[in-house]
């Protein structure tokens, strides 16, 4: 099997709820060497953005989203422990908080980038999905991240953004951390519109970002 089989074999197992041979599927592409950020962008991601898609034009329901969303945390299961052991660039050390927002249950994307930054190193504070603002503040307040990442895939629930942003800003925070938001609706004239710092095009770009930050004066705290 070529690489590119295998990648295949990743985005048909999303699209077609395949819960049993996932694992299998992506053991082996594994096993085969196939670069597991790849696997998960090249392979299973654009599987998910075709369920989207299928949803969207009613050839899928909400329960094919339930499922397919299942098959990728199943295949990520796998692919995870070949990210740690492939490494980070150079690792750095700080804290960062990683949230979806109040409103919002799709958490598939967030917990890649919570698993990408822990690869680089970073200490990430998970707090999950449908978080309210005041909680995040709560949190920033416990933990001094350096930065903070949020997540919306909703067009509804990316307003909560702006007011995490604004929550900060008015408990004085503000200004201690790099603000980085991403997610299929947020756009970066919406980033700009609410004072983020970044808007990721995606997962790898946006941790990037962060490696960079931290680069770049925003030390430990
Ligand atoms: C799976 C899914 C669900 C699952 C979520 C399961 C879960 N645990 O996450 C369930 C079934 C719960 C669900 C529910 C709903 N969903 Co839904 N869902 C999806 C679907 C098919 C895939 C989302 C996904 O996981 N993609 C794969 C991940 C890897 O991609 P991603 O999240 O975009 O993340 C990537 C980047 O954006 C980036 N990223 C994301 N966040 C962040 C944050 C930071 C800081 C950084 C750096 C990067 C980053 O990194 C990731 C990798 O690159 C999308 C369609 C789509 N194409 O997006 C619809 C979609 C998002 N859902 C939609 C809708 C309408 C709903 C419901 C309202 C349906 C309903 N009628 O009830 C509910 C809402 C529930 C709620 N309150 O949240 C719409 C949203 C439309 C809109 N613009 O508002 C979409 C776009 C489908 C559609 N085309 O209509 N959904």
């Amino acid at each position: 099997m070529t690489q590119a089989t295998h990648l295949q074999a990743l985005r048909e197992a999303i699209l077609n709820m395949d819960l049993q041979g996932i694992g299998e599927i992506a053991r082996a592409a594994m096993e085969a060497g196939v670069d597991p950020r790849e696997a998960i962008t090249e392979g299973m991601v654009p599987g998910m953005v075709e369920v989207g898609q299928k949803f969207e034009q009613g050839e899928y329901f909400l329960s094919e989203l339930v499922v397919a969303g299942e098959v990728m945390k199943d295949g990520m299961a796998v692919i995870e422990p070949y990210l740690a052991s492939s490494g980070g660039e150079d690792q750095v050390k700080a804290k960062a908080i990683m949230a979806t927002v109040e409103g919002d249950y799709h958490d598939i994307g967030k917990n890649i980038v919570v698993t990408l930054l822990g690869v680089q190193g970073f200490d990430v504070i998970d707090l999950g999905m449908d978080v309210p603002a005041a909680k995040i503040v709560d949190e920033a307040r416990v933990h001094r991240p350096a930065i903070i990442g949020l997540s919306a895939l909703l067009s509804t629930t990316m307003a909560r953004m702006g007011e995490v942003t604004e929550a900060l800003r008015v408990a004085g925070l503000r200004d201690e951390v790099k603000v980085i938001v991403g997610g299929t609706p947020v756009t970066p004239a919406y980033a700009d519109s609410i004072g983020a710092d970044h808007c990721a095009l995606n997962a790898i770009e946006g941790v990037h970002k962060c490696v960079e930050w931290l680069g770049n004066g925003k030390e430990e705290r």
